[in-house]
């Protein structure tokens, strides 16, 4: 999918041809999404760029020399290749103004707190969650998703608990990069994996479920959801995803 916005003779803008465009490498309800939720947030011209999950190609060289670790997403930018999905996000809220607080407000040292608690405590204790054959032997893996989940519900509860030190920068009227972040792991929790889903119940985070349905609200999850199949409430009902292209594994 390309997404331009074109001027009268069918154009794109100039800030497209030259400054931008983003090349955004993504595969359908992956991390990729959260920077796509970035992207339409500031109305940011952008490629996509199909990374085919069912043949492994995060894996080939081609797509390696973009993200050393061969995971999705990488965003080619007009500074060169940003991959993990932080970065970028805050990339693009640096670059692009909005969506985080800037160097210089007093918000921003707290909120940088949790968008380094999203990419270092969370999303990796959901990675363990979804690709257990790369944290442990066969034997070792129900027991560990025991412990994962309730590992995972403690800091659910942590983030629950902080919601009001988050006002204005989660759930608020203006989508922040913590929204982009939080809400497709939110959804993952629900869906991923196959069958093994039951533990989340998200009735037991209340405040974590308003700003999913918050999300759900905004213009941009509605073209988000379009692009990668994601349904009518993405975040606050996920349902498995149905992508025009690709596999979300
Ligand atoms: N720390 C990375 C994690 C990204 C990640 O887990 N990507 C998943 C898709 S959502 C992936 O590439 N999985 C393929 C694999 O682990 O082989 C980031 O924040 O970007």
């Amino acid at each position: 999918m390309v997404v331009f916005r074109l001027d009268r003779q069918g154009r794109p803008p100039d800030d497209a041809r030259m400054d931008l465009p983003y090349r955004l490498h993504y595969a359908p309800d992956n991390a990729s999404l959260c920077l796509r939720l970035a992207l339409l947030a500031r109305d940011l011209p952008f490629r996509t760029v199909l990374v085919d999950r069912s043949i492994r190609a995060q894996d080939t060289p081609a797509y390696r020399a973009l993200h050393p670790g061969g995971l999705v997403p990488a965003l080619e930018t007009p500074d060169g290749t940003v991959f993990e999905t932080a970065a970028c996000l805050l990339y693009l809220a640096d670059r692009h103004g909005g969506l985080f607080p800037g160097p210089g407000d007093a918000a921003r040292g707290s909120m940088l707190s949790w968008l380094f608690w999203l990419s270092n405590t969370l999303h990796p204790a959901l990675r363990v969650l979804f690709y257990p054959e790369q944290y442990s032997g066969p034997a070792a893996r129900s027991d560990m998703a025991r412990s994962n989940h309730e590992q995972i519900g403690r800091m659910l509860d942590t983030l629950e608990a902080a919601l009001p030190r988050l006002e204005g920068w989660l759930g608020a009227e203006e989508v922040s990069i913590l929204d982009c972040y939080l809400c497709p792991m939110l959804r993952w929790m629900a869906l991923y994996p196959e069958g093994g889903t039951g533990w989340y119940q998200p009735a037991r985070w209340p405040g974590l479920q308003a700003v999913a349905a918050r999300m759900d609200a905004r213009p941009i999850t509605g073209v988000a959801s379009r692009a990668e199949g994601l349904g009518p409430l993405p975040f606050s009902r996920p349902e498995p995803p149905d992508p025009p292209e690709g596999s979300p594994i």
